[in-house]
């Protein structure tokens, strides 16, 4: 265990507030990368952290989103696995490492290399990532070695491989700052990538003839930003980036010296697109015709893609499809120009320079090349290497559940939550012979199946390296002793390595980890690869601590920068490839059992499974429960009323989730969040409904289009309630989440309890002897509120009825732990005290009713006004989008009445 004096904690000159010094590293959420300062205050009675955005950093610039401000409420030791567990029990960490090395080797030696795996993640560091890799493909000799990033990032990495010959991003930040036209298409920036969106947004303030385009099925936040929305049908990005080309040729827009001298394919390419149907896109003529028109007018554009684009069974195809329309007009490596693909994850381009995924090598080598292999093999100086892809994802797990593999170490994810056909995951888990968990918590759906369990570092604790969106590799540094027994990912990778008898684990600190790495590149650039951060292989221990955020390439020859605008493309003759693409429709096969699509994704303040971001009420308060984004038509039609429940239900699952109706997305489409799991809301894991197809290129899940049926959940009642204590829901639904002095949870059950007294005690897990209970019941109306004070204090209060409960829960929430009497029962504030309604500013806690009340109130005409009067979007300006949505929203209703 690391301990304070052992200098982990002093590494940088700058002193903070609570005798801790300031750290510079870098942000575990979104790809964006950002640097923040992190100041802990040992003096606190449970260590604090002070949270800053780092003005040096060139992602950034000092900038945080409201995930990244709230990081200092994430990294309290609370609920931490501190030590090994084996079959749920605590276990010591040498025998528990003897077990996992002699199970994974028993299993090789009888039943082959393959039948192990490895599932691991764009969350890791490149260090420990790098050694994970190592350890499969050279020593295991199998490359069954798969990540989370097949959920994210492999259409991209595999339209980039057949265009570019390797997996590049050829641009930069600055490149979206400096366009004149910037088209986002299946990305939710103002809410995944919050940074990133506010340095368009601040650059198109500067410069208003900016223009943004939003493609996307839903009106997001995100088009806050935009002068037009394309609300296309799900899956038509083919379809429409192929009008695009067309378009592009009939303008005149094509660079034809750069495609005569850079690029192959224009021919076949344009031909399929000229083939296109638009319809099948389902747009208004004139916006498609706008659209095309700035994009065939203007030089400086750069094409923003994300999941909307790679989460799908033609995800390869969109992604073609659009550096085909870059590559026809030239518009690639040069200032304010080009396809940017952002990544998801903290680490998910690290983990792709590594080779983390099932079909590729380290350092952007390709497995199938036997040159590459060779050269690989020999500076591992590796017994045995991996000479075919191995599984991805979907199919690891499928090969887990018929048996084929019979160990697995997940590390890092949380499949049994993110990946599609959740329950067949989980049951492919349930049946294995031997799964081993490295995570923080023991408590997530994937860790409370494993037979090990093992305690990793997490953030703060944990040192190395990520790469970011534009190729920028940061230090992630510890300012937090490791909790508990906890442990480096690539500590325990290498040593379970060295117990399985490999020789080349014989790390120290991740420093020995990136050196080899870095020459393992200049390996890699000899043959003839992008990636390449051979100057920095001899770097010292000491410049590692030091490093600074650099982009690579970073060589004797090249620091930093864009690729490709004067061609040089990785593949055998130097020329990028047009591919000819066609139009695919989603897979999944609507019917009239299962008629509208279902899309997924993420919210503003969540990250991914929760298990760090849910323990910040300041993030659990914007959204605080699963639901389901339906069109008021199609509510209508459904007798689905708003804040009642639906059940939503695929071939493969159900899930229940709250009803949302709202106009800002298409008919025939819901919307349900992939954030809520078996610990926070069982019936909302969301992927329990996805089918596992999958693109035939990349492998990656189509995870924005199942068909399924939506209906009314009728239950005999349902209930809010909140407690100082961790509520204990028995009840056919639940979605629980942290309040600032306790919890808060939504219910609703199938049978009324037989005592309500006994039953809210229970719930809220609340002594009723040692509490006085103010009661309301009323049968006949089908009213029951109970309200226990100890002291005089509120500790816990249910809500529940026979209908969806109208209380203000903001309000109630706010009553927790403060001293309190009958009034509560009321569930809403006195005359004298307004209700704040749901925040909408997590940083300065504004909610919306205060909000729209100061618009009306006092006029207020803008964003910034809103800032002076309330404080709300001053400090992240994540908020900023959806107060400018209440602003329209206020101004629409003036000009009605
Ligand atoms: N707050 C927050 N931020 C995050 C994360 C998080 O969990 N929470 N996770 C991070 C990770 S790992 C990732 S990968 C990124 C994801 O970032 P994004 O890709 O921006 O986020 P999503 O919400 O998954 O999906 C983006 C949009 O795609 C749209 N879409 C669906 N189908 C289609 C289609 O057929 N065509 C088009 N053009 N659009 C479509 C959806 O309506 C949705 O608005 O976010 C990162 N940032
Ligand atoms: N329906 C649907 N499903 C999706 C998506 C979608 O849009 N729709 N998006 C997909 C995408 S893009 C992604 S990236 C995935 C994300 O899905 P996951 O990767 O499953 O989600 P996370 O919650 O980020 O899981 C990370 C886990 O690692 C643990 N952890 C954190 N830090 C460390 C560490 O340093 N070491 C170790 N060992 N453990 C750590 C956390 O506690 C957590 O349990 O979900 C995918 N699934
Ligand atoms: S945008 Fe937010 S979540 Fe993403 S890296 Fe920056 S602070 Fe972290
Ligand atoms: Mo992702």
């Amino acid at each position: 265990m690391t301990s304070l004096s052992e200098g982990h904690i002093d590494r940088s000159p700058r002193k903070g507030a609570g005798g801790g010094a300031s750290t510079c590293t870098t942000c575990p959420y979104c790809g964006v990368g950002c640097g923040v300062i992190a100041t802990p205050d040992f003096t606190a009675p449970t260590p604090r952290v002070e949270i800053a955005g780092d003005t040096d950093h060139p992602a950034n610039f000092g900038r945080l989103c409201v995930k990244g401000m709230a990081l200092g409420e994430t990294v309290s030791t609370e609920g931490r696995l501190l030590h090994p567990q084996v079959y749920g029990q605590k276990a010591g960490w040498s025998q528990t490492l003897d077990l996992v090395a002699s199970r994974f080797a028993k299993t090789i030696e009888k039943h082959g290399p393959d039948s192990v795996a490895l599932y691991v993640s764009g969350q890791l560091l490149s260090e420990d990532y790098y050694v994970a890799n190592k350890l499969m493909k050279g020593f295991v000799g199998s490359a069954n070695i798969d990540t989370n990033s097949r959920l994210c990032m492999a259409s991209s990495v595999a339209g980039h491989k057949r265009a570019f010959g390797t997996d590049t991003v050829p641009g930069t930040y600055e490149d979206l700052e400096e366009a004149d036209l910037v088209v986002l298409t299946g990305s939710n920036l103002a809410w995944c990538h919050p940074v990133l969106y506010q340095r368009i947004a601040a650059a198109k303030a500067a410069r208003p003839t900016m223009r943004v385009v939003n493609i996307d099925p839903r009106r997001t936040a995100t088009c806050d930003l935009s002068d037009l929305h394309l609300p296309l049908a799900p899956g038509s990005d083919v379809a429409l980036f192929n009008g695009l080309l067309a378009a592009i040729a009939k303008s005149g827009a094509v660079d034809d010296s750069f495609v005569e001298t850079h690029v192959n394919g224009f021919d076949a390419a344009l031909a399929a697109a000229q083939a296109v149907d638009l319809s099948v896109c389902d747009l208004d003529a004139g916006d498609i015709a706008t659209f095309f028109d700035w994009f065939c007018s203007t030089e400086k554009t750069v094409t923003v893609y994300s999941q909307g684009v790679n989460q799908s069974s033609a995800g390869a195809d969109k992604v073609n499809a659009i550096l085909n329309c870059h590559l026809a007009t030239g518009r690639i490596g040069r200032a304010g120009m080009g396809p940017f693909s952002v990544t998801g994850q903290p680490n998910a381009m690290g983990g792709r320079e590594v080779g983390g995924l099932a079909n590729m090598l380290a350092c952007h080598l390709d497995l199938e090349n036997a040159n590459h292999r060779d050269a690989v093999q020999g500076f591992w100086n590796a017994p045995v290497m991996a000479d075919k892809a191995g599984l991805k994802a979907v199919d690891m797990f499928e090969a887990v559940g018929s048996g084929k593999i019979k160990a697995i170490w997940i590390i890092c994810t949380n499949p049994v939550v993110s990946m599609p056909d959740a329950d067949a995951v989980k049951a492919a888990l349930e049946g294995c012979d031997f799964v081993v968990v490295s995570d923080m918590y023991a408590t997530t759906d994937t860790a409370r199946l494993a037979h090990v369990v093992l305690p990793a570092t997490g953030w703060g604790e944990k040192d190395g390296t990520v790469t970011n969106s534009e190729r920028r590799i940061s230090r992630q540094r510890a300012f937090l002793p490791s909790a508990g027994e906890s442990r480096h990912d690539w500590d325990i990778l290498s040593d379970v390595a060295r117990r399985m008898g490999f020789s080349g684990f014989e790390y120290e600190r991740p420093v020995d980890i990136f050196r080899e790495y870095a020459a393992l590149s200049g390996l890699a650039a000899h043959l003839g690869r992008d990636f390449d951060i051979s100057g920095l292989k001899d770097i010292t221990d000491a410049e590692y601590e030091a490093l600074q955020p650099v982009q690579w390439p970073v060589s004797t020859v090249k620091t930093g920068g864009r690729f490709f605008g004067q061609g040089g493309f990785f593949t055998e003759d130097g020329r990028a490839r047009m591919l000819p693409v066609t139009h695919r429709p989603p897979q999944g096969k609507r019917a009239r059992k299962y008629p509208m699509w279902l899309n997924t994704g993420r919210v503003r303040d969540h990250w991914h499974t929760m298990t760090r971001t849910a323990l910040s009420a300041r993030l659990g308060g914007h959204l605080a429960e699963p639901f389901l984004e339906i069109h008021p038509v199609d509510a209508k039609a459904l007798g689905l009323k708003p804040a009642s429940l639906a059940d939503v239900t695929s071939p493969r699952g159900t899930a229940t989730l709250r009803v949302l109706v709202t106009d800002r997305l298409r008919q025939g489409e819901v919307f349900a969040p992939m954030h809520w799991t078996g610990e926070t809301a069982p019936t909302g894991r969301i992927d329990a409904l996805v089918a596992p197809i999958v693109d035939p290129v990349s492998g990656q899940p189509e995870s924005k289009a199942t068909p399924v049926r939506v209906s009314p959940h009728s239950a005999a009642w349902y209930g809010f309630a909140v407690s100082v204590h961790e509520p204990q829901a028995g009840t056919r639904y639940w979605a629980k989440a942290r309040a600032q002095t306790g919890w808060r949870i939504e219910l609703a059950d199938d049978k009324e309890p037989a005592d309500w007294l006994r039953f809210a005690a229970r719930l809220l897990d609340l002594d009723p002897d040692s509490c006085e209970a103010l009661t309301l019941f009323d049968d006949a109306s089908g009213l029951w509120r109970v309200a226990f004070l100890r002291d005089g204090v509120l500790a816990g209060a249910l809500f529940a009825a026979r209908d969806p409960v109208a209380v203000a829960r903001a309000h109630v929430v706010g009553q927790l732990d403060q001293p309190s009497g009958p009034p509560i029962l009321a569930g809403r504030p006195g005359a004298d005290m307004p209700d704040p309604g749901a925040t909408i500013c997590s940083c300065f806690n504004v909610g919306i009713n205060t909000i729209v009340s100061a618009i009306e109130a006092q006029g207020l005409a803008s964003v910034d006004a809103i800032g002076v009067a309330l404080k709300a979007g001053t400090n992240c300006g994540s908020c900023r989008p959806e107060l400018q949505a209440l602003l329209s929203t206020s101004a629409k209703k003036e000009a009605a009445e």
